[in-house]
């Protein structure tokens, strides 16, 4: 899978590897594991965010220290690496302007439809998250490389990814690449999962409360939706970040094949869309001018909260009216 890839990577001195804005626990740990293995190997590396660390994957930035990029700073570095996304655009503002350096770009992801500006890639869809694709370069270079820093960064994208290894993008080598890293890294997997679950403020579960009283079952039953108003982030002093994983919920509710979050941000709406059946989330936030996985998929509505989840449903009506 990598035997292109890493002889690229290796004959660089210095590169510069970026995670994608709004930074999840894939792209940080996928980044950070990266920026190790380089490093292991005698390149040096500096890893580039344009946004903050969420409080509970801070931890990481402990393994390799993230900087917001600068663009002139850029010129020293003779290469750029991008994981967890496959256009420049989901990297920022300083990341679309890269090409202008003319320098080599790579991208290591699994989302579809990779942008054509990339030297050489791996893109695998069917990979369950970033991090397990960079455990396979690990793997297929020098597996006794991995440490207990990038072990624990890698699993940390594995298992959020996966939602604790529950979709069905876990395939036996996604249960391998974990089983490895434990080994490897030498800790237990409740090391690593308190740190990104239980560390949640009491406010973000009173705006979760909040949600939950939205949820709304439609299409028989079968979609279910639930939102936040700006109203709500001011009742509870919580904003965006705070709605992490809460789209979970509403997938939970017995019988449901897809849902949508809904949350009001400052002049649009945000849509995630998730999907436990045949329902291709990606198509249908494709048609909002969205996309994402065939299981996982975002877009952003202009309009109000109404309007957006009477159209959101009946655009993706089309595709299981047929069923
Ligand atoms: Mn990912």
């Amino acid at each position: 899978m990598f035997e292109k890839l890493i002889p690229e990577l290796l004959s660089h001195k210095k590169i510069g590897v970026f995670s994608h804005v709004r930074p999840d626990g894939d792209c940080l740990g996928s980044q950070v594991a990266l920026c190790l293995w380089l490093q292991k190997n005698g390149v040096d590396t500096s890893a580039f965010n344009e946004d903050e660390v969420n409080k509970n994957l801070e931890w990481l930035t402990e393994f390799k220290k993230i900087e917001k990029p600068d663009f002139s700073g850029l010129k020293e570095f003779d290469a750029f690496v991008f994981v967890d996304g496959n256009a420049l655009h989901r990297f920022g503002d300083t990341a679309e302007k890269i090409t202008e350096l003319g320098k080599p770009l790579y991208m290591i992801d699994h989302h579809p439809q990779p942008d054509e500006v990339f030297k050489e890639f791996v893109s695998k869809t069917d990979a369950s998250s970033t991090c397990e694709l960079v455990y396979n370069l690990f793997a297929e270079h020098d597996i006794g490389q991995i440490n207990e820093q990038s072990a624990k960064a890698m699993y940390v994208g594995i298992v959020t990814d996966t939602g604790s290894f529950q979709f069905d993008s876990v395939k036996p080598g996604t249960m391998k690449a974990a089983a490895t890293l434990l080994e490897y890294g030498n800790f237990t997997p409740d090391e690593v999962v308190q740190k990104v679950y239980s560390s949640k403020p009491m406010k973000q579960i009173k705006l979760l409360g909040l949600a939950l009283e939205t949820i709304s079952l439609h299409e028989n039953q079968q979609i279910a939706t639930m939102y936040v108003t700006k109203a709500m982030f001011q009742k509870t002093a919580t904003s965006n970040e705070d709605t992490e994983g809460f789209v979970a919920y509403p997938l939970s509710i017995e019988g449901v094949k897809a849902c949508i979050f809904l949350r009001e941000d400052e002049d649009r709406i945000k849509l995630s869309l998730r999907s436990q059946s045949d329902i291709d989330v990606n198509e249908w936030a494709r048609e909002l001018n969205g996309g994402g996985h065939k299981k996982a998929a975002g877009a952003w509505y202009k309009g109000n909260m109404e309007e957006a989840i009477e159209d959101v449903i009946s655009i993706g009506r089309k595709q299981w009216i047929n069923d």
